[in-house]
């Protein structure tokens, strides 16, 4: 039988097949071949009882998430909002493997009901030139809310973001018959405290929501320095103008990049970030045959 893995605890899978689940196991070989089943696989399975089973097959995954492990993901719902401070370096990180997994983002700052905070200022002001989806949002008031619903629909969209700014709320609101588990800011270290704690699926929209403890720990992917400015949208429609092809547009001269800068095209802050992420994969490629 054919079915869709929702959720892994230890070994123990919950594959949906229909509207039952079976809770399944996976083959030894699976182990042996350094292979492991993780939610969002299309498996197929056999079955043993009426609700438990083997897992025999993993389909070909179209791409997949790591720590937390998911799969064949449609859309990143990358969620910020003004408490906890944003970290504006993590959402690059998630934005870059959106365009290297081939995942539509779409960013969502949610507590719009925080009295007068504009932090969604500034983050509007670091992606309005990247020509993602920026839905400005509450949880707690449900405004904009209906946005973010047309967003899931006929996908799987996996949540993403720093503990505790509301991707389990937000799912909450839009399907209250999940009653996912919430938790508060720590009031010492104003952080999140890692409510959730895996990763699950949940059928929806016409395909299924993800909520996760967030992706945190995150390596860029080894690749050239000179390709990491083709995975931002607002530079690489002007690249192809820079003097030279090898261009960094760090300091180079002709270069487009600084030209868009400087005009406003770009902005500040995340060009900024992205020659820290530079910095970090000129730093790896030197260590890398020490
Ligand atoms: N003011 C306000 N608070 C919110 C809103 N949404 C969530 N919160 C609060 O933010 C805190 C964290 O919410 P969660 O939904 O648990 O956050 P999370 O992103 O799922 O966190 P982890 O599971 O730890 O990754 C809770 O205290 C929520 O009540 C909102 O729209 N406005
Ligand atoms: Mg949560
Ligand atoms: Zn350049």
């Amino acid at each position: 039988m054919e079915g869709i893995i929702l959720k892994g605890v230890g070994s123990f899978y919950t594959v949906l097949c229909g509207e039952q689940t079976y809770t399944c196991k996976a083959r030894g070989r699976f182990r042996k071949e350094g292979l492991s089943p993780v939610p969002g696989d299309r498996v197929s399975f056999a079955p043993e009882s009426e609700n438990t089973g083997w897992i025999e097959e993993i389909g070909a995954r179209k791409n997949l998430l790591t720590r937390p492990c998911v799969s064949n993901v449609d859309k990143l719902i990358v969620v910020m909002a003004p408490a906890p401070k944003p970290d504006l370096l993590l959402t690059d990180k998630l934005l870059l493997q959106c365009e290297l997994l081939s995942i539509t983002p779409v960013i969502v700052i949610n507590k719009c009901d925080m009295p007068q905070d504009q932090t969604h200022l500034a983050i509007m002001e670091s992606y309005a030139h990247t020509g993602y989806d920026l839905l400005v949002v509450s949880a707690y008031s449900g405004e904009n809310i209906k946005a973010v619903e047309d967003a899931l629909q006929g996908s799987v969209s996996c949540f993403a973001g720093q503990s505790a700014v509301g991707k389990s709320s937000l799912l909450n609101r839009l399907l209250p018959d999940l009653g996912l588990e919430t938790g508060a800011l720590s009031k010492k270290t104003s952080r999140g405290r890692h409510t959730t704690r895996v990763a699950q699926l949940w059928p929806a929209y016409g395909g299924a929501v993800v909520d996760t403890p967030g992706f945190s720990l995150f390596d860029l992917p080894d690749m050239e320095p000179e390709s990491l400015s083709r995975l931002y949208p607002e530079m690489r429609t002007v690249t192809e103008e820079c003097r030279f092809a090898q261009c960094l547009h760090i300091k180079e001269p002709g270069c487009a990049v600084k030209t868009a800068l400087e005009q406003g095209r770009i902005s500040q802050s995340r060009y900024t970030r992205y020659c820290l992420l530079l910095e970090e994969l000129k730093e790896k490629r030197k260590h890398q045959y020490d």
